[in-house]
This record gives structure tokens, sequence and C-alpha cells, in this order.
């Protein structure tokens, strides 16, 4: 019997489950570059560049270990279109009985799935997704029967389970978390490390070629393109992260600097979400560097934090509440994503800088995705449906199990708080604090109403008003509702004037 694994182009792992039980001197692995995958979005131009170069680079690795592959480019003229047709070939082609496939990172390709088996006549093999520490059960047993599903506390359990930066039953230095000591500004003599680079080699000056001929009218720039496409490679921006970045890691993670998108963080989500880099590695490599001095507790326990906090969360929660999460709105959004999103023009300095370097790199810090887009659309109640596409499109780790969760749940509160306890929503001091920005803005951040204010002072005012009825009852905005009630009437109508006219100019495509 002949076996078929198929691997997905986000499970470029030699590791990889399904490769586990497969006889290599027999069974056959399909990999496939193919239309379904690479416009059921219109993905960044770097998107589809990166996978389809680190796939064809696995494949190589692939075969150097021995395996037998069968791999179809974008351009094959026998090209079938969509993963199941090639499925469908080689499974008559080779008279294969079974298939295997680890789980399918979304929601959409795993059900898509679930009718292969009978369709094709073969068994199915589904085996667990290894990319992830915590197998999905892990989350759903901590979930059952709690009320609120609060990334800490799931964090606190991982760390438990897989005893990282421990000191027996309690965490190393006494606390769980360090946050009060992360979130500086920036200083203006920072001398940030450039991120690690690769030239492009003859495999991705391929694949960057296809991409300019075949994707021409998908958002984002091609040129300049200098990510890791090799295992060899991710795990060098690995070791630089830790060397040169990580120790600054914690105190500037949410501070932004205009023409410098890469800061201090790890640039490691890419490789992480295709499989590259193991999120083991990442959290031994950063230990380590704690233990041998190398970075302090604050720095590393923050990037862990991310990695088996966050990251994980993130992927447990979306699979715990799919396919439902996914309709869920609220707080009733709905205005259309405007065109400042897609690169046009905008006087909002902070909007401009983050949507430029979005289209560069494919990439924006966390914070520039949280507290300036992310900000923004949910101040300006803009449709969860068409925000959630953008961040799927114009970000290189963009898959739905990570994306949904953060737009939906972080960004907009479209789960009325499921997964944030209140809605992630600041004025423009909140911008001011961590950024230079407001330094190059026409607007003016002092001011508060008035054609010069910035609009983030007054949108975050009415996006308050507007919700009053929902957001009132949630105990940790009772506070900001008692400042309103303070606020004298006269100035509330001002708010209410400047954002209607705001929302009035950007209905029009006027530049705001
Ligand atoms: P670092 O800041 O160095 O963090 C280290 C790692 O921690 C990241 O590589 C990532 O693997 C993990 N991580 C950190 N925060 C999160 C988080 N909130 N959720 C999941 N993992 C996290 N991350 C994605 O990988 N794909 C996305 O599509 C994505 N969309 C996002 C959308 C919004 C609105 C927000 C607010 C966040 C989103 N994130 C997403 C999380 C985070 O912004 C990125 O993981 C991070 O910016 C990637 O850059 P980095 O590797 O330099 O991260
Ligand atoms: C994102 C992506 C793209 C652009 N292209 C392909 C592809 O051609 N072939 C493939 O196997 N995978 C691709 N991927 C990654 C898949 O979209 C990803 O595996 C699913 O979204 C499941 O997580
Ligand atoms: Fe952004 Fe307002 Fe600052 Fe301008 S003034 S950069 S719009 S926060």
């Amino acid at each position: 019997m002949t076996r078929l694994c198929l691997i997905l182009g986000d499970q470029l792992s030699l590791n990889m489950s399904s490769l586990q039980a497969l006889d290599k001197g027999k069974d056959i692995v399909l990999m496939a570059e193919v239309k379904e995958e690479a416009t059921y979005v219109k993905h960044h131009k770097k998107k589809i560049a990166f996978i389809f170069s680190a796939m064809r680079h696995f494949a190589v690795a692939l075969k150097e270990a021995g395996y037998q592959l069968q791999y179809t480019q974008y351009d094959d003229p026998n090209n079938h279109d969509s993963l199941y047709a090639h499925v469908e070939h080689a499974v008559k082609e080779h008279k294969i009985t079974q298939v295997v496939v680890a789980q399918a990172g979304e929601y959409r390709l795993h059900e898509n799935m679930s009718s292969w088996a009978d369709k094709l006549n073969v068994e199915l093999e589904i085996t667990e997704d290894n990319r992830f520490l915590a197998p999905l059960s892990f989350f759903s047993d901590w979930a059952e029967g709690r009320k609120q599903l609060r990334m800490e506390f799931f964090y606190r359990e991982m760390r438990r389970a897989h005893r990282v930066l421990m000191e027996g039953k309690e965490p190393t230095g006494g606390k769980w978390n360090y946050d009060s000591q992360n979130r500086e500004k920036a200083p203006k003599d920072l001398n940030i490390p450039k991120p690690t680079s690769f030239a492009p080699d003859n495999i991705t000056k391929e694949v960057i070629a296809l991409v300019e001929d075949t994707f021409a009218d998908h958002f984002g720039d091609i040129g300049n393109f200098h990510y890791a496409v090799t295992r060899e490679q991710a795990q060098q921006v690995l070791a630089e992260f830790i060397e040169h970045r990580l120790e600054n890691f914690g105190q500037y993670q949410d501070a932004m600097v205009e023409g410098e998108p890469w800061m201090y963080h790890s640039h490691v989500s890419f490789y992480i979400n295709t499989g590259s880099l193991s999120a083991q590695e990442c959290v031994d490599a950063a230990e380590q560097a704690y233990i041998s001095g190398q970075a302090p507790l604050n720095s590393v326990e923050g990037f862990i934090r991310q990695i088996i906090g966050w990251r994980e969360y993130i992927r447990g929660f979306y699979w715990h509440l799919m396919p439902d999460y996914k309709q869920k709105n609220h707080l009733h959004a709905k205005r259309d994503l405007p065109d400042l999103y897609w690169g046009g023009k905008t006087k909002m300095n902070c909007l401009q800088q983050c949507v430029k370097e979005t289209k560069e790199n494919a990439y924006a810090h966390h914070i520039q995705r949280l507290m300036v887009l992310g900000n923004f659309a949910l101040l300006a109640g803009l449709d969860p449906e068409q925000v959630n596409e953008w961040y799927l499109i114009v970000y290189a780790d963009a898959y739905e199990w990570v994306e949904l969760p953060n737009v939906s749940g972080m960004i907009l509160f479209t789960d009325g708080g499921m997964l944030a306890s209140k809605p992630y929503a600041a004025s423009g001091a909140y911008i001011n604090k961590m950024s230079n920005y407001c330094q190059n803005c026409a607007y003016s951040v002092k001011e508060k109403v008035g054609h010069q204010a910035c609009p983030f002072n007054y949108l975050y005012w009415d996006f308050l008003i507007r919700h009053k009825g929902i957001l009132q009852k949630n105990p940790r905005m009772a506070m900001i509702y008692r400042t309103l009630e303070k606020m004298d009437a006269k100035r509330v109508e001002h708010i209410e004037q400047d954002a209607k006219l705001f929302f009035e100019n950007l209905a029009n495509n006027e530049e705001v």
C-alpha cells in the first residue's frame, strides 16, 4: 500500500506529524502551489513570494532527506488549481488508498478536507498539528467550565506544563508577568539594529518574477525581498534576535518610531507560522539567554509570553469557537474599509506610516497593528469582515487561525469580551506617548476638537458615546463613562459634529 502525504504551504518542517509514519522508499509526499490558496484572498505580493519560495526550498530539503516528492509549481501547465484536485490526480495515478495530512491551520481548508475521504474513496488520516506546543485538547480542557478565557491564566498553565521559567512551582523571579517594566517610549538616539536580511537566490528570484507577472494586481511591494526562505536562514534570524534585540525587546515592545518598522521585535512570526522554526526552539533560545545573563527577565519573560502565551492561546481560542466566531459583530460595525488602508492619501501620519510599511514589508509590528491600524478600525466602526480580510491579505504571517482572533477579538471587540475584557480604544494621547508620529502630523494631538484636532481624540469619545448602551455596563469602562457624564454638553456636541464631518469626508473619499 502506497500512502500519500499532503504538505501544506505552512507545514514546512521535517518534524511535521504527517511525515513521521511514512515509508520513505514507498510513500509519496505531495506539495503544490495552487490558485485556490494563492487567491482565496488577494494576498500581499511579498506574502505569496515568501510562501512559494519557502515551499520550493523545503521541497529541496525533503528530497535531501530521502522523501519521494511530487511538487507542482504555480506556472506548470499541468497545475490543477486546488489542493483537492492535486490529491485526486495523485490518488488515481498511484492507486492510493490512504492519504495523510496534518490538520490544516484554517477552518476553511479543514472543513473542505472533511469530505475528501468519501469523495476519493480513501482512508484520510488527519494528524495533530505539531507546529504548536499545546494540543487542541489542552486548550479545551483548560477552557471547560470557565466563564472567561483570559490569556494570562492559560499562559500560566503553559509555563507549568512545559516547565518554562519556573523554579519549582514558582515562576522565575517570583512574578508571572513583568510588563510593568516594559512599554517605554524610544529615546531619540536609539541605535536599532538592522533586520537580518538575505539576498534572493535563484529560486527566490524565479518566484519574484512569477509573482510580478501573475499577481500584479495584488496589494504590496515586491522589491527589496530579504526574508529567510530556508530553515537555516530562519534559525539565523532567531539567533541574531537573541544576540542583538532580545535585551531591549521588553522595554521597547510597545514603542513606535517613524522609519523604523522592525524595532526590537523578533521577526520570527513568518517562520514560526510556516513551520521553519519551532515554538520550542524560540522559547529555549530565549530562556537560555536569561540563564546565561545575556538578556534581562522582563524581556525574556515578555518574549516567551508571546510565544507560549499569546500564540498558543490564540490558536486554541480559534478552534474552540469556530465557525460561529467569524460571524460575531457585537458593536454592529458596518462602515466600509476606507481607501487609506490600501495606501490612499491621509493626513494622519501614524496611519500613513503604518500602511506604508505594511505595503513595503508585508509586516508591521504588534503595536502598529493594534494601536494605530486596529484602533482606527474600532473607533471608526469598520465592518469586521472587511477588516479581517485586509489583515489576512497584508501580513506575510497571516493565516486565519491567528489573524481572526486578533482582529475580531482583540481590536474590534466583535465577541463582546470573550478575548479582551474591554475594547482596546485609545485617543491620540496614547499614540503620542508611544511614538514620534505626531511630530510630523498635519493634525495636533494636543487639540481635542476642531479641524486641527487629532481625529483619534474626538473619534475616541464619539465611539464611547455611540456605544454607551453596550459598553457602560462593563465594569472596566465605568471610570471612563463617569468622565463622559461629567463632560460639558457643548463639548459633547462638538465631538459628535467633528466625528460626523470626519465620517462624511471618509465616505466621500476625501483626504482625512
Ligand atoms: P514579536 O513581537 O517579536 O513577538 C514574538 C512572537 O510572538 C511572534 O512572532 C508571534 O509568533 C507571537 N505573538 C505575539 N503576539 C501574538 C498574538 N497577539 N497572537 C499570536 N501570536 C503572537 N500574528 C501573526 O502571526 N499573524 C497574524 O496574522 C497576526 N495578526 C494580528 C492582527 C492584529 C490586529 C494584532 C493586534 C496582532 C496580530 N498578530 C498576528 C500578532 C503580532 O502582531 C504578530 O505576531 C507580530 O507582530 C509578529 O512580529 P514578530 O515576529 O516580530 O513578533
Ligand atoms: C498562504 C498560502 C499560499 C499563498 N499558497 C499556498 C499554496 O499554493 N499551496 C499551499 O499548500 N499552501 C499555500 N498557502 C498556505 C495555505 O493557505 C495554508 O496551508 C492554509 O491556509 C491552512 O493553514
Ligand atoms: Fe496620529 Fe493623531 Fe498623532 Fe496625527 S496627531 S500622528 S493622527 S495620533
